[in-house]
């Protein structure tokens, strides 16, 4: 029951669901991986020529949104520790790659990693501090990295370190955050030029230590895979955008207000932060706001909520910082329908709110 939920989860890219929990045994281990305790793998001790990884035993969809936390314990060995841990995506596998610099990810193909590095090859074009990188195909010289190296400071320092790996498919956005701030992005199509167009694969993480050492640990207090809410694409980014500074009337989809109200509904502020910006960009122009309603309800009744509900996006373009002599508020109630009346969708359709830039007559 538990994987179908977790499918389920996958399979829907937009609602929100709840977070859905990993436990300890929903991972295979392989090399030197040992469990150590309720949350906790220890993935190499430390010791010399040691390398193990764990492995979810259920792929995830790429196709979805998601977002994982997770704990890493990189050793307590600053000067002389090594070699690092690597989180990985793969569509198969269950085994540890190549020992030492590899990191236990080096031979792992197709495949993308992100490193947390700890030892300096030189001839791998490492920096010499600890450093994350996005590394594809289990190759870790540098000069084939997707993204980074990005230094960071010393993380071989006995703790645990909270590690966040967030995808949006939206907008085909990888994001890393280490000790709670972003530090590495990465815009790509994973699914058709890393993965061959095969979207479900496996994640892991993967350590390995070599003629230095250090121990490599994962933990979990509570492993998450949260598909978060994605964005939806702003409106005004696209076809949009370009109409309206062409001086097209426009009409956007995603402005919408509670039923019978002129209160805008919060997810209609992100196009409206969009707006704002476009004007910033062209002081100049200046922004005719109309809105107008179906035929339900009477008319002057229409004509007031229409006007409510202009006004209402000039109120908070001007709460943006739009000066309001560059905006203008007009409701038309029913008078000027763009689909038939007689249809739910013809009326959503009437329920609008238009937008016209325009260059002041001089
Ligand atoms: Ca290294
Ligand atoms: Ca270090």
């Amino acid at each position: 029951m538990k994987h179908l939920s977790v499918l389920a989860l996958l399979l829907s890219s937009i609602i929100l669901v709840p977070a859905q929990e990993a436990e300890i045994g929903d991972f295979n281990l392989s090399g030197d991986a040992v469990i150590t305790g309720a949350n906790c793998i220890r993935l190499t001790p430390d010791r010399i020529w040691s390398g193990g990884s764990a492995w979810h035993k259920q792929p995830i969809d790429l196709n979805g949104p998601f977002e994982m936390r997770l704990q890493i314990m990189m050793g307590c060995k600053d000067a002389s520790g090594a070699d690092g841990i690597v989180f990985v995506f793969h569509p198969n596998a269950r085994r540890t790659g190549y020992q030492g610099e590899g990191m236990g990810f080096a031979g792992l193909e197709p495949s993308l990693g992100i490193e947390i590095d700890t030892w300096l090859n030189e001839h791998l074009g490492d920096p010499y501090e600890d450093h994350i990188a996005l590394l594809r195909d289990g190759n870790v010289h540098h000069r084939f990295s997707l993204a980074g190296p990005v230094r960071i400071p010393n993380v071989e320092d006995c703790r645990e370190h909270p590690l966040v790996v967030r995808w949006s498919p939206g907008n085909k956005m990888l994001t890393i955050d280490l000790n709670n701030k972003q530090v590495l992005s990465y815009r790509g199509d994973i699914i058709r030029d890393i993965f061959h167009g095969n979207s479900k694969v496996y994640w892991g993480v993967t350590a390995a230590t070599g003629a230095y050492n250090n121990r490599h640990e994962l933990c979990f207090e509570k492993l998450e895979f949260t598909n978060f809410e994605e964005p939806e694409p702003l409106e005004l980014d696209g076809i949009k955008g370009k109409q309206l500074l062409n001086g097209e009337i426009i009409s956007l989809d995603n402005l919408q207000f509670d039923s019978g109200s002129a209160t805008l509904l919060p997810k209609s502020k992100n196009e409206l932060n969009r707006l704002a910006e476009i004007m910033r960009q062209h002081p100049y122009l200046k922004l005719d706001i109309f809105g107008h309603t179906d035929n339900t309800g009477g008319s002057s009744a229409n004509r007031k909520l229409s006007q409510g509900r202009a006004q209402a996006v000039a109120t908070y373009l001007h709460e943006l910082g739009i000066p309001d002599k560059r905006l203008s508020a007009k409701g038309f109630g029913e008078q000027y329908p763009i689909a038939s009346n007689n249809t739910p969708s013809g009326r959503l359709k009437n329920r609008r709110v238009e937008f016209r830039l325009s260059r002041p007559i001089p």
